[in-house]
Order: C-alpha cells, then structure tokens, then sequence
C-alpha cells in the first residue's frame, strides 16, 4: 500500500506526540554577553540569535509552521525587523509599505537571491533552505539592512535587553548551540548535552572586538552610487 501525504503528516505527528509523552522536555537557559572594545558603544543584545543544533534526531512537528513563513516589512526605508529567525526551508515575505520602490537581495554564498525592484503594495518572497545567517539588503537604498538567520531546529530565540535566553521544550540530546549578534566577529559554537531536567547557566560571549561598522556593497558587488536617499 502506497502511504499518502495525509497518512505520512499523521504518523508523523502520531510520532511526534508518542515522543512528547515519553520524554522529559528542558529548558535551556543563560546569558549571552557581547565582548566589545573598551569605549565602544553598547550594541543591543536584543538582536543576537542563539540556537540549537541537535545532533541526534529529535525535531518535534509541532510549533513550526510560525517559523517557516515570516515577514519583513520596508517601511520608511527600513527592514522591519532588523533581525529576524525562521526555520530553514521556510520562507519570508517582503511587503513594500513605502510609497516608492525598493529592492531585496542578499549576495550571501549560503543562497544569494534577487527579488527585484517592487512598488508600493507589493510582495515578493525568498526562501531560505539553507540554516546560517543571510545579510538582506535593498539595492536603491544603501542604509537597509536586515539579518534572516535559518535555523535547522525550532529550538531559537533573541534574548532580553540583558542578554538573558530561554529556550523551552528541548528533549535530552546532543545538541551544538550557536550565538550569534551581526556585530560579531563569528559565530560562538559549543557542544552540549542536554540532560532531562534541562540546562541552565549556559552562558556564551561573542566577540565583537574587532567590529567597524562601514558600508556594504550593492548587489553588484560595487560601492552605492552617491544620490540623493530621497530620490525614490
Ligand atoms: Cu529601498
């Protein structure tokens, strides 16, 4: 007998449920702390990203399907929000809600893409099937960025203004966790074994010494053009 989707989707959460049942469910928790040159301005923690890995198989059906479609809106020459996670695979769609044009590319290796030019009102949509960090920026506009971070387990979050996270519902496993803020000189990767009761005081610190914020390049790969921002 040939299984369907529909059969398939319902052993799946048949699955899923059984393992929910059975196994203790953790939290994982700590802080993630920025390492910045001294002087240097505060940056804000609120846009880190910090995620689990699994190693083994583990990845519940439930609770995902928020994380695969998200949005980003462009609203008065800005990527709203700066930062933002979804499951890889997923998707993000791009609303245009400024009365002029603007484009959305990203030149990342991980899955470069180009949505064009789009007016007022418009969507376009990027999928994101590879987990790691897209930078996202519009052509036109120089001052646009915005981070979509593809994680490959629901396990993700941004942690509180004092770099507190929690992440809720992670089953006893082998995971590697990553910490990640764009002001970072890489990623922070550690591996860790969950036990039932969870993990607390998992405290991770980015580097972000060598950070200089500067100007990125145009989807060309060449310096913006010096007009007028006011133009479109
Ligand atoms: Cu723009």
């Amino acid at each position: 007998m040939r299984m369907t989707a529909k059969m398939l989707i319902a052993a799946v959460v048949l699955i899923a449920a059984a393992r929910t049942g059975a196994a203790a469910q953790g939290t994982v928790s700590g802080t993630l702390a920025l390492e910045e040159r001294p002087g240097a301005e505060h940056s804000d923690l609120r846009i880190a990203v910090v995620y689990l890995e699994p190693r083994e198989r583990v990845i519940p059906v439930y609770d995902m399907p928020a994380m695969r479609s998200r949005v980003i809106a462009m609203r008065g020459r800005e990527f709203l929000p700066h930062v933002t996670i979804v499951l890889a695979g997923g998707s993000v769609a791009f609303p245009n809600q400024d009365p002029f044009s603007h484009n959305v590319f990203s030149n990342v290796d991980l899955g470069p893409f180009d949505l064009g030019l789009y007016r007022r009102r418009a969507t376009r949509s990027a999928t994101f099937a590879r987990p790691g960090v897209y930078p996202i920026y519009c052509n036109i506009h120089s001052m646009m960025v915005s981070f979509v971070v593809a994680v490959p387990s629901p396990w993700a979050t941004q942690p509180d203004a004092s770099g507190h996270y929690t992440l809720r519902g992670v089953p006893p496993g082998r995971y590697v966790v990553h910490a990640w803020h764009e002001h970072g000189a890489r990623e922070v990767t550690r591996d860790i074994v969950v036990p039932e009761s969870g993990l607390e005081s998992l405290d991770l610190t980015v580097d972000a010494r060598t950070y200089v914020e500067g100007p990125h390049l145009n989807k060309f790969g060449r310096p913006y053009a010096l007009i007028r921002d006011d133009r479109y």
